[in-house]
């Protein structure tokens, strides 16, 4: 270090946010450091003091083009395969289903990192001339902020040491900002120092060992890099921008050089070919405009995009007095623990209940940050991936992780980032039907159980105990009906969710074969990736008839059929062909729904896994695809139908007794079953095993390896345990467990049009305050009695009770109810 002039200058902090990630130390591997995106363009920020490291990625990068994969050998075999199932020759079957079904082509190419961007600082800082380094992660204003400070040396070399939180009065302070930027797709590194002329740093893009061509701009403040994924694949663009302030920057071979600047902006942009025609000239376009507008500017805009959107929801489960946990959260920012000494204390198991409503918040941002309007759905990874060959491709996989990252969307007030899957979907239904058509000669459409970029709806790979299942276009198509169900938008209804529930629905009518017992079901299916013993004693995972199959159908029926009778209303006058056609579908989803083999209990107790109740190979398996019917599905409903409830508590709890549970997902997906059963200590216990065992230590899910759904499944059955609405009813704190005895949650949504505030105290509901968004009557189950005031004008609510239990008023449009314990 030079000897310079060291100013007085506190931190620059935002205003203090209660939801932050934050580390005493820069990141030494992937899982450690931090992510950021803007729903399309993403960082995974390490906060380096020699060098810095993000590493990059743009939701579009995925490798090859697209490619034909239907096996054109599927129909002829169709019908043997078929035969052979429904006489238990599963082997056989299989073999077949592997050369004529599948395996064109034998794999997916992968979805790929962008690459990284590295800032090598010429600085020869001694590690103990480092003070007060902090890391952070602010989800209230969606960025990353990296500070430190450095000793100064005295006149014989030596550089002072002290201790943490001490303020050195001649230490010159490092500080970094960076965030993506939504509102004007970039993403933006701010880097100050209280040192003159400071900051002295190369920066370069790499992609190694797939660099691309870097180019230099002309005005020689930018470099960028341009390749193509493959022969056929997407051309990308990535461009690197520097405004400085107080030094120079100008281009050297590959780098950006910069020198001597009190202050830094970088700006990186980045686009290909799926989006436009010529990549670099929209990403250096975009790159040249953020460079023009100042730092502070580029952040409000930043701010004003994102923070009303988080904000919409607030969670807090405030610990009892005097518990660890209340201490915790009294002690100032500087001197609290990092997020990895939390997770470490909570492993040994601690109680902190601050740390679960951050794992809430985190899942709430991380779907901001992968999926926005416009952008692609967030994939296994979100939009963060590292590697050129991550697992499962880091793909769309629709026999539960891509529904699962959409489970927080509605409830949790972020309808918007639902958005991107439903333009994936119509997608998949356009490749959907050519599927349909060569594959099965069916009408509508058919997805299986992976996807990518080019939305294909094909039989992938060999590993057909997971891909030769007709499931994932149907389960998917619901998000659409699920998504009408919290907003009521008819529009929405008509022109986007009705065409593809019905498309879904038609390759059923025409795919269902009929027993001889006149029972509708799915064949060649399965139940996803777990497989069974047959009553040949044969091993195999094809079938016919697997409950999930008919329990994912029940609620395609039954959604097609409601909306098909709101929709009528909306258009009987005027009521066109097409319209009066569907008619008669209406008759067609009823008959096939009654005609659905319905969730049976087993020799065991269980829930029934396939229509015979065969012993399961895997007890313990992570799939537990049959209780679809309790969550998401709302077939069963404990209160309503009690034994049903009982034998899928049952199943729950063999499966966890034979070491179920074992991957993030899989024990986020045990979390919201237990919701939906009202064990709000089992689902809390099952969170508890997710962080303690399936989460890294920058929080990111772990399957192993990193895989989002779990931080989008573990978020989602925290406001499960908070509010429910499925079924035509809402409930309050259904499954609040022993550990958050006091609490408040702001802006849930619930199915039907309600906004909802809750409050509660020792366990029990203090106060709610529902808000009516479409104006719907607004039924709640309560098996405890409760009283009901309207805001204006403040008048006691009278309600109806339809049934035990239930309680049935009427909010207008806009006004609020207050709910209290009568
Ligand atoms: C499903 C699961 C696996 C993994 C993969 C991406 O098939 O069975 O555990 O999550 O998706």
């Amino acid at each position: 270090m030079n000897h310079v002039r060291c100013d007085i200058n506190k931190c620059t902090r935002n205003e203090e946010s209660s939801y932050y990630l934050l580390e005493r130390t820069a990141a030494s591997k992937w899982t450690e450091a931090f992510p950021i995106g803007n729903g399309r363009l993403g960082g995974v920020v390490y906060g380096g003091i020699q060098r810095e490291q993000i590493q990059l990625n743009e939701d579009s990068i995925w490798y090859g083009g697209a490619r034909d994969n239907n096996n054109r050998s599927a129909q002829a075999t169709l019908p043997e395969i078929k035969n052979l199932l429904l006489q238990g020759n599963v082997r056989k079957a299989e073999k077949l289903v592997l050369k004529h079904m599948t395996n064109v082509p034998q794999y997916f190419n992968p979805y790929q990192t962008l690459g990284n961007l590295f800032l090598d600082f010429d600085s020869d800082i001694e590690v103990h001339a480092i003070n007060n380094y902090c890391r952070e992660l602010d989800l209230e204003h969606a960025l990353v902020q990296v500070n430190y400070e450095v000793a100064c040396q005295d006149k014989e070399g030596r550089t002072a040491t002290k201790a943490v939180g001490e303020v050195q009065k001649d230490a010159i302070q490092y500080s970094r900002e960076i965030f993506s930027s939504a509102a004007d797709q970039v993403m933006v590194i701010r880097m100050t120092t209280t040192a003159a002329a400071g900051l002295t740093f190369a920066a370069k893009i790499d992609r190694r060992p797939f660099t691309g061509k870097i180019i230099q701009s002309d005005d020689r403040q930018a470099i960028a890099m341009q390749g193509q994924l493959g022969a056929d694949g997407v051309r990308y663009a990535v461009v690197l921008r520097a405004v400085v302030e107080g030094g120079q920057c100008q281009t050297a071979g590959n780098y950006l050089d910069i020198r001597q600047a009190r202050a830094v902006t970088l700006i990186v942009a980045a686009q290909t070919s799926f989006r436009c025609d010529d990549a670099y000239a929209v990403a250096s376009q975009q790159a040249k405009q953020a460079a023009k507008v100042p730092y502070e500017t580029l952040k409000q805009r930043h701010l004003d995009d994102y923070k009303p959107l988080f904000n919409r929801v607030t969670l807090d489960l405030e610990a009892e007095k005097g518990s660890r946990t209340e201490l915790q959260q009294q002690i100032p920012r500087e001197q609290s623990l990092s997020t990895s000494e939390r997770l470490e204390r909570y492993r040994q198991g601690a109680a902190d209940n601050g740390l679960e409503a951050l794992f809430y918040q985190y899942g709430r941002y991380l779907l901001l940050a992968s999926s926005r309007p416009g952008t692609l759905p967030a994939n296994l990874q979100g939009i963060w991936n590292d590697s050129y060959t991550p697992p499962w491709e880091s793909d769309y996989h629709l026999n539960i992780n891509l529904q699962m990252n959409y489970w927080l969307a509605e409830t949790g007030n972020l309808a918007e980032c639902h958005m991107p899957l439903f333009d994936f979907i119509e997608r998949l239904v356009i490749n959907g039907r050519q599927t349909a058509r060569n594959i099965y000669g069916a009408r509508g459409f058919v997805a299986h159980t992976s996807s990518n970029l080019w939305a294909d709806t094909g039989i992938y790979g060999e590993y057909v105990s997971a891909n030769m299942w007709p499931m994932g276009g149907a389960w998917i198509a619901l998000h659409m009906w699920e998504h009408y169900c919290y907003n009521g938008s008819l529009s929405f209804l008509r022109e986007r969710a009705y065409p593809v529930l019905k498309e879904a629905s038609l390759f059923f009518l025409d795919f269902l074969l009929e027993l001889p017992s006149g029972q509708l079901v799915t064949v060649p299916s399965l139940s996803p990736e777990n497989s069974y013993r047959s009553e040949q004693g044969e091993v195999g995972a094809l079938c016919y008839g697997p409950s999930m199959d008919s329990q994912i159908l029940y609620a395609l029926f039954t959604a097609c059929i409601r909306a098909g009778e709101l929709l009528k209303l909306d258009i009987e006058e005027n009521m066109e062909q097409e319209a009066k056609a569907d008619k008669h579908l209406m008759a067609q989803w009823q008959q096939a729904r009654s005609k659905l083999p319905q969730p049976q209990i087993g020799r065991h107790g269980q829930i029934m896994e396939w229509a015979v109740d065969y012993d399961e190979v895997e007890l313990g398996h992570r799939h537990i695809s049959h209780l679809f019917a309790l969550h998401p599905g709302e077939q069963i409903i404990p209160h309503r139908s009690p034994e049903l409830g009982q034998a899928a508590r049952f199943t729950l709890q063999r499966r966890l007794a034979h070491g179920g549970g074992h991957t993030g997902w899989s024990q986020a997906w045990i979390a919201n079953f237990w919701s939906r059963l009202d064990e709000g200590d089992q689902a809390h216990l099952s969170l508890r095993n997710l962080l303690c065992k399936a989460v890294h230590p920058n929080l990111f899910g772990d399957h192993p390896p990193f895989q989002i759904d779990a931080n989008f499944g573990g978020a989602a059955a925290i406001q499960e345990m908070l509010l429910q609405s499925h079924g035509d009813e809402i409930r309050l704190l259904p499954a609040l467990p022993l550990a958050w005895q006091q609490g408040h949650v702001t802006g849930l949504r619930a199915r039907g049009g309600f906004t909802i505030d809750m409050a509660w105290r020792a366990g029990k509901l203090q106060q709610a305050q529902i808000t009516s968004t479409i104006g719907n009557p607004c039924v709640i189950y309560s098996a405890v009695p409760l009283t009901f005031c309207m805001d204006k004008p403040l008048t006691a609510v009278a309600a109806t009770q339809p049934a035990p239990h239930t309680y049935q008023l009427d909010i207008p449009l806009g006004a609020t109810v207050t709910v209290s314990l009568a």
